[in-house]
């Protein structure tokens, strides 16, 4: 279909004299008919993928992309002066995530479609997503995003349950959203919704009233949980989400003829994490409401749902009081003490148990009693599983563990976001790899070819080009396109460690102030979010805004030595940063980052990471060799041996170590103390000297002094540039598409 055609048929206008915001309708318009009329994949066996987030991102492009159109658009609207690009920055982003998890779940979706299987996600519509964040004097402020626009990529549908709540009863409203596989088929993101949202009880920033659940209860992701009421809604929020999608799954598998006691044949269940482990119970109450005994009911929701952890964290891991759980769903307490008494009946062991002797569920204990499949997202994570945090699971149930190293879809991580490398690359290998990542192991022939390293390079500094303007326009900072681009962008978390990177940054501000001075610009990149309840992690953010403001303002450093933080890092904003940078800092403590997934993203785009042996990392310094990759820091035995035997003292390395020392204190400083909280600023530094508790001090000395060669490395450009032809033809493995074939042939086992 050309766009022109479209447009006359329906609002009988030439792509000429349409406005840049009809165009993006009737691009949005036009893909949503298109995606229709591909076929979705029948099949007997479905699988759900049930998660709080979908990270989608702007969806225009990749829809573009995806549907094969993209050149064909993109030419029909320069013939007639207007720019796909100017169109696509209307769009706005959904804001349905908050990190990897999310953003994982919507990389699925695109393998899953592509490879054709049939497969769903389930989710909710929160009308103001995850909260937007703004910068005030070098704090982190949080206000509502609102994305959802009068015309929309949701599609209402006439789907609608009743679900029942301890103190009342709502009734669901569908919207999907089309997924469109690469060339293939499209399958449906149902996000479940309320009528009665209103977004208008949010007060100042994100404040609201948190018990009137008829209005809020699909307004915000991750609503502030800091008191009872906040983890009540959660609590309303998950049960919201597992009882309207166990419904539709029911409905949908009865309609194809299943008559609930086979349900395993008709479906299967990826559970994200524990914020949808309460689909387990309320599958079994279902099942028995309609019919089937408990025990059959048991035995047929353990066939059906597998469970992915996506992290070790003790606080990230969910524990409901039974005591909020009689409140919000008190349906599911008796099914969630049967669950309990069965594991009791059969281990001793009351560590296993699922509710615990203060009460609290165990959530991540039900989907791994109750599931049949329970998996890490990389090697060294699902190895962490198995022998230390899941142990005593690992022991009982050594069937149900698996690793799948998570992915990335290379649609949107390197032919949307970076036109210019996919097309070098099918310059020189074909088009084969779009559908074959593994493929791109071709570009090694490459390797020592001056004039292809060349032009490797000549892409990179354009995309920093395009960064700059960027940039420039949208959040008005200005960075130089020749120095060396070295970016951290993730959540703001302390295992993630980005304070060690700003302890760096004071290192190098006073080594230029004593007049010595990096070769070559170095700008230092940050981008996070820090959950609007966690106090350090706004520490860590202001720090780094302070630093901002002193470096870029000190005319002695500044031509050497820029600090940026973006502001409201998201998909968009990714999009961007990735393909423009050099080095990529994926720092966190050695066996606390699953697997990341940044990480892979960043190597797809020929930059070279900077990191420690954690998470994906691990597979990535495999794959390249020790020559393209900067490794750094404790392995992951020592540091979980220093938790165990609490021997770890942070003031034993500043006291040791004059540079940590130096740019500790720097931290209270008067040079930040004029420009920043004392509060705040305090407040870290004493956390690090006497917590420290992702052991920064640990690992500073060697990450400053790897980071150093990193930098000087760069400076021999062609064996730099080889580096990075090395890093992009050996990142096919971390295709999302491989990672779903695994999914599929060990756990899902839908047709091909
Ligand atoms: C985190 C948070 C933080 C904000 C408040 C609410 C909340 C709820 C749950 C969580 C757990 C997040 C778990 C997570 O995102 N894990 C990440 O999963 C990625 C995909 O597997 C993986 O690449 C990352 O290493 C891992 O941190």
């Amino acid at each position: 279909m050309l766009l022109s055609e479209y447009l006359k048929n329906h609002t009988n206008k030439a792509i000429a004299a349409c406005t840049d915001e009809e165009l993006y309708h009737g691009l949005l318009g036009m893909t949503q008919e298109m995606a229709k009329e591909k076929e979705s994949r029948k099949g007997k066996k479905k699988l759900y993928y049930i998660s709080a987030e979908f990270l989608i991102g702007k969806l225009l492009s990749n829809n573009l992309i995806n549907l094969g159109i993209y050149d064909q658009v993109k030419e029909e609207l320069e013939k007639n002066g207007k720019s796909l690009s100017q169109i696509e920055e209307l769009e706005p982003e959904p804001s349905l995530g908050n990190g990897g998890l999310g953003r994982l779940a919507a990389c699925f979706l695109d393998s899953i479609a592509t490879l054709g299987l049939n497969g769903d996600g389930i989710g909710l519509n929160y009308h103001l997503g995850l909260f937007k964040q703004v910068f005030e004097n070098c704090l982190q402020k949080e206000t509502k995003n609102p994305w959802i626009e009068e015309v929309s990529w949701l599609t209402p549908r006439e789907v609608s349950y009743e679900v029942k709540f301890g103190n009342m009863t709502v009734r669901s409203r569908l919207y999907d959203i089309a997924v469109t596989g690469y060339r293939n088929r499209t399958n449906q993101l149902h996000l479940f919704d309320i009528d009665t949202v209103d977004e208008s009880i949010v007060k100042d920033g994100i404040s609201f009233d948190k018990e009137d659940i008829a209005k809020n209860l699909t307004l915000f992701l991750y609503p502030d949980d800091s008191d009872e009421n906040g983890h009540l809604l959660r609590i309303f929020q998950q049960y919201f989400m597992v009882s309207n999608g166990a419904q539709y799954i029911l409905d949908e598998c009865v309609a194809k003829g299943c008559n609930l006691h086979d349900l395993p044949d008709y479906a299967v269940i990826q559970i994200n994490d524990t914020h949808p482990t309460m689909v387990i119970p309320e599958l079994i109450r279902l099942l028995v409401q309609r019919g089937i005994d408990m025990d059959e009911a048991i035995q047929i929701v353990s066939k059906t749902c597998a469970y992915t952890n996506h992290t070790i964290l003790a606080e990230a891991l969910e524990k409901w009081p039974v005591r909020y759980l009689k409140k919000v769903v008190p349906q599911l307490v008796p099914i969630i003490e049967i669950l309990d008494d069965k594991v009791r009946r059969k281990f001793d062991d009351t560590s296993v148990a699922i509710i615990d002797k203060n009460d609290n569920v165990h959530m991540a204990h039900i989907d791994i009693h109750y599931g049949f499949s329970v998996n890490g997202v990389a090697y060294l994570h699902t190895e962490i599983l198995k022998k230390d945090e899941l142990h005593k699971f690992y022991e009982i149930y050594p069937e149900k563990f698996n690793n799948k190293t998570n992915g990335i879809t290379f649609r949107r991580w390197l032919l949307h976001c970076n036109h210019y490398l996919a097309d070098w690359i099918t310059s020189k290998i074909g088009n084969e790899y779009k559908k074959d990542a593994g493929e791109l192991e071709k570009l090694g022939e490459f390797l020592d070819d001056k004039a292809a390293l060349h032009e490797v390079q000549a892409i990179k500094h354009q995309c920093k080009k395009d960064l700059k303007e960027y940039l420039l326009r949208t959040q008005g900072i200005e960075i130089d396109d020749h120095s060396i681009l070295d970016i951290q962008i993730k959540r703001l978390h302390e295992y993630k460690r980005q304070q060690m990177n700003a302890l760096y940054v004071i290192h190098k501000y006073l080594e230029i102030k004593r007049g010595q001075r990096p070769g070559r610009p170095i700008t230092i990149v940050f981008g996070a979010k820090a959950a609007p309840a966690y106090v350090i992690a706004k520490d860590i953010i202001h720090l780094i805004l302070c630093l901002e403001k002193l470096v870029n303002s000190d005319k002695d450093v500044s031509p050497y030595l820029k600090v940026v933080m973006v502001e409201n890092y998201n998909v968009t904003l990714a999009e961007k940063l990735i393909p423009a940078c050099d080095i990529s800092e994926q720092i966190s403590l050695a066996s606390k980052e699953a697997s990341g997934t940044g990480n892979m993203k960043f190597m797809l785009n020929g930059a070279v990471t900077l990191g420690t042996m954690d998470g994906a990392n691990v597979e990535i310094a495999q794959l390249v060799g020790k020559d393209n990759i900067y490794i750094f820091g404790e392995h992951s035995d020592t540091v979980i041996e220093h938790y165990k035997k609490a021997d770890y003292r942070s003031r034993d390395y500043y006291e040791k170590n004059k540079d940590i020392k130096e740019a500790v204190d720097f931290i209270v400083g008067p040079e930040l103390l004029k420009i920043g909280q004392k509060e705040n600023l305090e407040r870290l530094h004493g956390e690090l000297l006497n917590k420290d508790w992702f052991m920064t001090l640990l690992d500073y000395e060697d990450y400053a002094k790897v980071k150093e060669q990193a930098y000087k490395d760069f400076e021999d450009r062609d064996a730099w540039m080889r580096k990075m032809l090395v890093n992009i033809s050996k990142a096919g493995f971390f295709s999302s598409d491989r990672t779903i074939e695994e999914y599929n042939r060990d756990v899902w086992k839908l047709e091909e």
